[in-house]
């Protein structure tokens, strides 16, 4: 029994270590994120706080086309933002209200979630 304590252990650390992949919590109120045409924003779910200044930050490594080129945040961050390639995207705001914020291209699909809490 003793004998898998410690093998045990070392599995939960590196999946504890492993990356997340779909969900941020706010430490900082700096986020960030990727953007690929694969996989579109990644991670694309994070938490924030009332009345705490975020910063999220996307890093395209594609240039978006069509639907998704521009991402916006209605509520938060209304101007939408091209996705381009090398381009870093720098979103700054001050959630007022709780609630869910989509995170969307610039028709309204939605392609994440900012949870104000
Ligand atoms: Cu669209």
């Amino acid at each position: 029994m003793k004998k898998n304590r410690i093998p045990l252990l070392t599995i939960a650390l590196i999946a504890l270590a492993a990356p997340a992949s779909s969900f941020a919590i706010a430490g900082t109120g700096s986020l960030s994120a990727g953007y690929t045409t694969a996989h579109d924003i990644s991670p694309n779910t994070f938490t924030v706080k009332t009345g705490e200044k975020v910063r999220l930050e996307i890093n395209p490594t594609d240039t978006a086309s069509g639907c998704m080129s521009d991402i916006m945040i209605p509520g938060l961050w209304e101007k939408p933002q091209p996705l381009i390639k090398g381009k870093k995207v720098v979103m700054e705001f001050t959630p007022q209200k709780p609630g869910a914020y989509k995170i969307t291209c610039a028709m309204g699909v939605q392609r994440g979630v900012i949870n104000v809490r």
